[in-house]
């Protein structure tokens, strides 16, 4: 396949002014940077690391290293780049009623429609470059913040999420296997938001101490958002208290409070109002098969059917604030 190299290291397409890719990507508003799969390893070996020191409290380890997170997919012969992409993404506002008061809440960024996401962008990619002879795969179980900050298309904020230009922290990750070849693409070091240089508030916003002033990785334990994505059958640890709770999962406040997100708290991606029967409903934990079609229909839209098993646990919770 022959090309050449714009400036953004992108390998352009002959006869282009501009590569296909770096067209429709920036038709849709995403932003994105290739790395070469041979920095894969290094990546791997900066976990491990952390691993090792002991200073890595999360499952992310297992699920990641030891059960093969990072092996490439057999069926796709001849991966030669991964394609990170950055899509914007803002908060889903909800609004339940109890007892004659409106409760507010949200779904936040990054957590909705993930899945149809990836195949839209898939289909982005693939009008781009399966026409030139190129494939993509979605890469579902790399760490997609550190290959984010590993490409240097985005920084990490003090509060352990990625920032990208233009998006603040309001995005989803997204990666996909490639054969096509980027020149620019070894892995860079990681690197902090400069904003964060002087600032602390997203320390002193969180509740639970899980970002703390002596580690840069999250106390993962502590966080909110690991404590109501738990399943079901676990209610919540003493210590949270439930004024806490700030999102249907999840939790925003550490964002929310975040300079760099001021431009993107005040609209919503979408809206859904739940009345008060649909909200008891709900409460009750009324499995899917019997819910009325209209709200089904409704959670369905605002892709909240994954959750119904733990709503009466989160929604509850919220109402209690
Ligand atoms: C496990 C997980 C969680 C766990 C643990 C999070 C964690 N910090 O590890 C829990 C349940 C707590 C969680 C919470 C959230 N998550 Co989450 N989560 C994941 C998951 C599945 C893996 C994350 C991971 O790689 N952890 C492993 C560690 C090693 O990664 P790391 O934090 O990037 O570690 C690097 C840095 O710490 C860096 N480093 C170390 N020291 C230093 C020092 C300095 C100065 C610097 C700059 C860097 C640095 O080196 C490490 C290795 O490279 C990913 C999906 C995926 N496949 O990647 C989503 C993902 C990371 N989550 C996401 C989101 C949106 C969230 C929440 C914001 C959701 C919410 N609103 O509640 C919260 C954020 C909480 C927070 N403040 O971090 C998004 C991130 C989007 C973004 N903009 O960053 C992801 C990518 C999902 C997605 N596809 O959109 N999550
Ligand atoms: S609140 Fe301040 S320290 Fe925290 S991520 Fe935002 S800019 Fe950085
Ligand atoms: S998501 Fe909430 S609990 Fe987790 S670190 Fe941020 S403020 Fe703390």
């Amino acid at each position: 396949m022959e090309g050449e190299t714009t400036g953004q290291g992108v390998k352009k397409i002959k006869n282009g002014t501009e590569s296909e890719l770096e067209r429709v990507m920036r038709e849709k508003g995403l932003e994105y940077r290739g790395i070469s799969i041979a920095e894969l390893p290094k990546l791997e070996e900066r976990i491990f690391q952390l691993h090792q020191r002991g200073i890595l409290e999360t499952n992310f380890f297992r699920e990641a290293i030891i059960n093969g997170g990072f092996s490439l997919p057999e069926d796709f012969p001849g991966i030669r780049s991964l394609i990170v992409v950055a899509y914007p993404q803002l908060s889903t506002r909800l609004v339940f009623t109890a007892g004659g008061r409106n409760v507010k809440t949200v779904i936040p960024p990054a957590y909705r429609n993930f899945r149809n996401r990836i195949l839209e962008v898939k289909g982005c990619l693939e009008k781009a470059i399966a026409e030139k002879g190129f494939r993509v795969d979605p890469a579902f179980r790399l760490p997609l913040k550190a290959l984010a900050a590993g490409t240097g298309l985005g920084a990490y904020g003090r509060n352990n999420i990625i920032y990208v230009s233009g998006m603040g922290s309001y995005h989803q990750i997204l990666a996909f296997f490639t054969d096509m070849d980027f020149d620019e693409s070894t892995l860079k070091e990681p690197r902090l938001l400069e904003l964060c240089q002087d600032c602390r508030i997203c320390e002193a916003l969180c509740p639970s101490g899980a970002i703390a002033p002596d580690r840069f990785l999250l106390k993962v334990r502590r966080c909110l958002a690991y404590v109501n994505d738990a399943p079901p059958e676990y209610s919540f640890p003493e210590w949270v208290e439930s004024g806490w709770h700030n999102a249907i999962y999840g939790c925003m406040l550490c964002q929310e409070g975040c300079p760099a997100n001021e431009n993107f708290l005040e609209n919503w991606e979408e809206e859904y109002f739940f009345s008060e029967e649909e909200t008891q409903i709900l409460l009750e934990g009324v499995p899917e098969k019997e819910l009325p079609p209209e709200l089904k229909q409704k959670l369905g839209e605002a892709d909240l059917l994954g959750l119904l098993e733990r709503l009466p646990r989160n929604l509850g919770s919220l109402l209690h604030n």
